[in-house]
């Protein structure tokens, strides 16, 4: 497929997709969907996936945390369902089809985002017929779950989230409230299946599947969550070759993403769809904007880190590959054959890189990783060997020399060998070369290690929200904007040198500007340089401060801190993954 390796649309290739369910958490945006079985001629699904993102391009699998065994009195359709946080747990609600034959709703628990998710009642939540449950809190604290296909209902949750109060409730499918269908008596209007509903500035929203077959996205919205609904028009026209579709709808970083599905991998079809998802702006009276399919998906937020260490099943783009458990923990990615790529998208390689680690198995004679960059056929930047290890996880690491990787590009992982059945990989991992990050613990991974307090205030380790990796750091207890976390860089500094300075922040409360300052301190002056520009830091998520600057000084350098502060404010905030290079 030599047209696809520039696109980005199917987010997932491994394996057909369908109803795409988005969540953001903890900066990252989870995508839950179902899984169409290679080959299927109907809707053939026994499994739900995870896959997740921090910059919209590189989505991480996270396998396979929940399927039909989950739910013992479940037999078959593992259909559109939904996840949601509350509480410090995620509930997933999803259809199946009893042994009985009868349709109903489910509902898993889990600690994690990725699970794995166990059944929370062991008996359905609700029985009468109907599939495709999409759940919404409102900004009083009550939940409301909405499901339907031939009607629509809803039904309040309790807090528990497990349990409801009254009964399931019709909503009135009229033309005013959702549009006109013609042709059909028993339909008189667009709604098939698929609620997604959501509140943004008091107006409530469903965003749903029209009129089958096949099926468009259209819309309602509403003053309130149980209605009185008006149709509002067409999202997405009928495109991309499966006769269903189906939407998710969330802002993520500032930006407003709609998840959907459709026939686009080879062999795809109504019953072998994938998910991808396009970005949009609402229009400035509220109204959605028609948005159409696109090869090309979205733009990324930020950049990928290759000095951090990757999993291998964190993918843009890849053909030939699969991914599967690994007897390490997460997945890895396996089933290589000679010629097989992982594209990895948007990786800074910042100054330089000069190796390049990977953890790789192989019960066969292994093979090579090419590293290449921008295309297929782009420059080789480092071969790395990989040899046989007697087992397809029994893993060691293989390191190979990187040159010629500066700045930002797209990372191909080109895998060449003996045919096929080459090794598996599980994860991978840049290092950068001399002139590479100054900063001591800059990925956080060893607690405060390297860093300290400007001022006076409380730095402590966190892996509870963290940008990559297992951990991040925590400030608090600022008493002026300018205290912060900060790092001594004196004895690593080169007079008149450019150094690219990259960190990501986010705020624990409040809403500042953040950014990087350099306090240098020479023949007993100190100077102030600012390494990366104030920044707005996004209040829902991660925000990276980003800035090149030139750094030099007249006599004897005696002192030279690197800090984050904010313009004003005293938030506390974390900070996560800074180079400085
Ligand atoms: O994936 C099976 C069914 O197809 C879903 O439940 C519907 O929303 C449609 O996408």
């Amino acid at each position: 497929m030599p047209a696809a390796a520039v696109a980005d649309n199917p987010i997932v290739q491994t394996v057909y997709t369908a109803d795409p369910a988005p969540l953001v958490y903890d900066g990252r945006v989870y995508v839950y969907t179902g899984r169409d079985e290679d080959g299927s001629t109907n809707f053939t699904m026994r499994e739900w996936r995870v896959y997740s993102s921090a910059d919209m391009v590189n989505w991480t699998d996270h396998g396979v945390p929940m399927n039909l065994g989950t739910f013992s009195w479940a037999s078959s359709d593992a259909w559109a369902g939904q996840a949601i946080y509350r509480n410090g747990k995620f509930y997933w609600y999803v259809p199946v089809r009893m042994s009985n034959g009868s349709q109903a709703i489910g509902v898993a628990v889990s600690d994690n985002p990725t699970g794995p998710f166990r059944d929370a009642l062991g008996r359905p939540l609700i029985q009468n017929s109907e599939i495709d449950p999409n759940v919404f809190i409102d900004d009083d604290g009550q939940a409301y779950l909405y499901y339907g296909n031939p009607r629509l209902w809803y039904v309040r949750l309790n807090a528990d989230m497990i349990s409801y109060s009254g009964s399931p409730t019709q909503i009135p499918l009229t033309t005013a409230g959702y549009g006109t269908r013609t042709g059909n008596a028993s339909r008189p209007t667009l709604y098939e299946e698929g609620p997604w509903v959501y509140k943004r500035n008091g107006l409530y929203y469903n965003v749903f599947a029209a009129e089958c077959c096949s099926e468009f996205i259209a819309y309602s919205t509403a003053p309130g969550p149980t209605g009185p609904w008006t149709y509002r028009g067409t999202v997405m026209p009928r495109q991309g070759g499966s006769f269903t579709n189906h939407a998710g709808i969330v802002d993520f970083n500032g930006g407003s993403y709609f998840f959907y599905h459709n026939a686009a991998l080879p062999g795809g079809s109504g019953y072998t769809r994938s998910v991808a998802v396009e970005k949009f702006t609402y229009n400035a009276d509220g109204t959605i904007p028609t948005i159409n399919m696109t090869t090309a998906g979205v733009p990324q937020v930020g950049t990928l880190n290759p000095y951090t260490r990757q999993e291998a099943e964190t993918i843009a783009w890849e053909s030939g590959v699969e991914t599967e458990p690994s007897s390490e923990g997460t997945l890895n990615v396996g089933y290589i054959d000679n010629g097989d790529y992982i594209k990895v998208k948007g990786v800074n390689f910042g100054p330089g890189a000069a190796s390049f680690n990977a953890r790789v198995a192989s019960a066969s004679a292994g093979g090579n990783i090419e590293l290449r960059l921008d295309s297929l056929t782009g420059p080789t930047v480092g071969t790395c060997g990989v040899p046989g290890t007697g087992g397809w996880q029994t893993w060691t690491t293989v390191s190979c020399t990187v040159g010629g990787a500066t700045g930002t590009h797209d990372l191909y992982l080109r895998f060449t060998g003996s045919g096929g059945g080459l090794f598996n990989l599980n994860w991978w991992q840049f290092n950068p070369s001399a002139g590479g990050n100054q900063l001591t613990n800059g990925n956080m991974e060893s607690g405060t290690t390297g860093w300290s307090v400007f001022g006076n205030a409380t730095l402590s380790p966190n892996t509870s929200v963290v940008h990559g990796g297992t951990g991040s750091l925590l400030i608090t207890g600022r008493t002026a904007s300018w205290q912060g976390i900060r790092q001594d860089v004196t004895s690593k500094l080169v007079n008149g040198k450019s150094y690219a300075t990259s960190v990501w922040v986010r705020t624990q409360s409040g809403t500042p500007s953040a950014k990087v300052t350099l306090a240098l301190t020479a023949n007993g002056t100190t100077s102030y340089v600012q390494l990366a520009p104030a920044t707005a830091v996004n209040p829902n998520g991660w925000t990276q401060l980003t800035g090149t600057a030139t750094v030099s000084w007249t006599g004897t350098l005696t002192s030279a801190t690197l800090y984050i502060e904010t313009v004003a404010g005293t938030d506390n905030y974390y900070l996560d993954d800074a180079t400085f290079q």
